[in-house]
C-alpha cells in the first residue's frame, strides 16, 4: 500500500483542473450563493479545501448527495455535526428527491435577504445565481437537472463529464453554473485518496486496482461485516484471512478461470464495482467525528 510507486500515482492534478480552477474567481464574483455538492458516504474526503479556500464571505451550502447509497445513521450524525459547526447542510437522493423544497429551505435566509435588499433599492426580484461545485462524480450536473427538471447537463457515472462551465435558468428563482469537478492539488493523505477512488471521483487508471480493492475490503470487514456475508454468501467474515474471503466472492460470484479456480483479480474488480454500483447496500465509509 506505501511503496513509493503507489504514493506517486495518486497525485493526479490534470490540466483541465487546473484550467477550470483558474476560470472560477469571476464566476464565483458574480454568485449569490455556493453549493457545494460533496458524497454522503465520505462527506469529508470528498470535499476540496482548496475550493473552500475560495469561497471568503460567500454565501456556502453544502449538499451531500448520494444519500440513497449512505448509511442513514452516519448521514445524520455528519448533518448534526455541520449543524454544530456552523456549516449549512442538507443530504439528498439527487437522482430521485425532488431537491427544490430542500434547496429553498437550506438557502431560505439567502434569497430572503436578497428579495429584502432588492426591494430597498427597487430591483426587480432576479433569479438567484449559484455556482454549483465540488471534486469529479459527486452529482453537479444531476443537481442541476433535478432542479431544471430536464437534462440540462451531461451526467454519468465517471469522473471528468462535465469539462466546461455552464450556465442553466432554472426558474424565476434560480440560475446555475455547472463546473467541472476539481480534485484537490495535493492529497493530505493515502487514505483520502483510496476514499475517492472507491466514490469513482478519480479514474480508475489512476490507482493500482488490486491494492484499491485490499483497502476497500479493509474498510467494510471493519465496519460493514453483515454487508459483505450477505452479499457473498459468508457465514461470518471475522476469521476469515482476505485470500479466503476474495476465493469465497469468485466462487459465490462465478469469477472462475478458464480451469475453474478462483480469480483473484476479478473477484478484486467485482467487490469494487459491487460497491459502487450500490449493490452492497447503503455504506458509509466515513464516520462523522465525535
Ligand atoms: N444513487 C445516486 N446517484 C447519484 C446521485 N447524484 C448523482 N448520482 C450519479 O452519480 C454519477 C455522477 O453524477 P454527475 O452529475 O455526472 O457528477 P458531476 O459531479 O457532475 O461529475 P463531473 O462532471 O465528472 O465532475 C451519475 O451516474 C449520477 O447519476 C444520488 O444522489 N444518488
Ligand atoms: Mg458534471
Amino acid at each position: 500500500m506505501n511503496s513509493p510507486k503507489q504514493r506517486q500515482n495518486i497525485h493526479y492534478f490534470p490540466g483541465h483542473m487546473a484550467k477550470a480552477f483558474a476560470a472560477l474567481a469571476p464566476y464565483l464574483k458574480s454568485a449569490d450563493l455556493v453549493v457545494e455538492i460533496a458524497d454522503a458516504r465520505a462527506p469529508s474526503a470528498s470535499r476540496n479545501p482548496m475550493l473552500l479556500s475560495l469561497l471568503g464571505e460567500k454565501p456556502h451550502l453544502l449538499v451531500l448527495s448520494k444519500l440513497d447509497r449512505a448509511d442513514p445513521k452516519v448521514t445524520e450524525a455528519w448533518l448534526s455535526y455541520y449543524q454544530s459547526h456552523q456549516t449549512n447542510a442538507i443530504a439528498s437522493d439527487l437522482k430521485h428527491e425532488k431537491i427544490i423544497r430542500n434547496l429553498l429551505t437550506g438557502a431560505s435566509s439567502m434569497i430572503t435577504r436578497k428579495r429584502e435588499k432588492e426591494q430597498k433599492i427597487g430591483m426587480k426580484p432576479q433569479p438567484l445565481r449559484l455556482l454549483v461545485l465540488g471534486i469529479p462524480n459527486v452529482g453537479k450536473s444531476t443537481f442541476i437537472n433535478n432542479l431544471a427538471g430536464r437534462n440540462a447537463a451531461k451526467a454519468a457515472n465517471r469522473p471528468g463529464v462535465t469539462r466546461a462551465e455552464q450556465w442553466v435558468k432554472v426558474s424565476q428563482d434560480f440560475v446555475l453554473l455547472d463546473t467541472p469537478g476539481i480534485l484537490p492539488m495535493n492529497y493530505p493523505s493515502e487514505e483520502q485518496a483510496i476514499l475517492l477512488a472507491c466514490l469513482g471521483s478519480i479514474k480508475e487508471e489512476v490507482l493500482p486496482l488490486d491494492a484499491l480493492a485490499d483497502s476497500l475490503l479493509a474498510l467494510l470487514r471493519s465496519r460493514y461485516p453483515a454487508c459483505l456475508e450477505e452479499r457473498y454468501g459468508i457465514a461470518d467474515v471475522t476469521p476469515l484471512s482476505d485470500t479466503m474471503i476474495y476465493e469465497k466472492i469468485a466462487k459465490r460470484m462465478g469469477y472462475l478461470s478458464a480451469g475453474g479456480n478462483p480469480d483473484f483479480s476479478k473477484a478484486r474488480r467485482g467487490l469494487l464495482k459491487d460497491f459502487q454500483d450500490g449493490l452492497l447496500g447503503r455504506l458509509s465509509l466515513e464516520g462523522a467525528p465525535c
